[in-house]
Order: structure tokens, then sequence, then C-alpha cells
């Protein structure tokens, strides 16, 4: 009689098992993919002047302004060494634009190389 008892609690202890681990969600991590922001140059200004983003985002600056070409190129004035790689190189005009894919973790600080008091911050974390 207590043998039975034994099996049926081992049966129940099972069951009990098989229960939680079939019914438990399951336990994947979803991996965000990398995401593209836009900065808007208008006449002396970046729209947003600051954004926080992701490391392996890439952030597009249009030139929206009415005539003025910007170049967005990293700190510091003019070496543009803080971050390496960030520079436009070259004049954005009207219309166009220029991508940059932020790969380094910190508060990266950006400026109008055309006009150096034109300033933004990208921070990726
Ligand atoms: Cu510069």
């Amino acid at each position: 009689m207590k043998k039975y008892l034994l099996i049926i609690i081992i049966i129940a202890l099972i069951a009990g098992a098989a229960y939680f681990i079939f019914t438990a969600p399951p336990t994947t991590t979803i991996a965000v993919s990398p995401q593209t922001w836009v900065i808007e140059y208008k006449e002396n200004i970046f729209i947003p002047k600051e954004i926080k983003i992701k490391k392996g985002d890439t952030v597009i600056w249009i030139n929206n302004s009415s005539e003025s070409p910007v170049w967005p190129a990293s700190a510091f004035h003019p070496t543009h060494n803080v971050y390496r790689g960030f520079d436009a190189l070259k004049k954005i005009n009207v219309g166009e634009s220029y991508s940059f894919t932020f790969n380094k973790i910190g508060v990266w600080k950006y400026h109008d190389h055309l006009n150096p008091s034109v300033t933004g911050v990208v921070e990726i974390k």
C-alpha cells in the first residue's frame, strides 16, 4: 500500500515537472537591429541638437536649409580627431545628406566645419 502511494507521488512529480517545462515561455533574446536616425540641418542649427542612440546605429544629416551648405565633423575644430572618421570631408549642399555609423560608445560632440559655432552631440550607449 505504501509502495502504491510512493509511485503515485513520483508520477505526480514527473507530471508537474513536465507541465512546467512545456508551458514555460521560451527564453529567447530578441536582438534589436541597428537603427537609422535623422538630424536635420537648418540655418545655423542641428535638429535635434542632441540625440542618444545605440552602438551600431547610423545617423543621417540632411541639409534642409534654404541655401547654406553644411559640413558635419567630429570635435575638435579644425582637426576633428576626437572621433576619427566622423567627418563628412566635404560640403553637404542643400538637399544632400551625409551618414555615419557610430561603433564607439561615448558622448561625441560635433560641429559644422563651415561654421564651428554650430554644434551638436551624439551620445552612444
Ligand atoms: Cu571643423
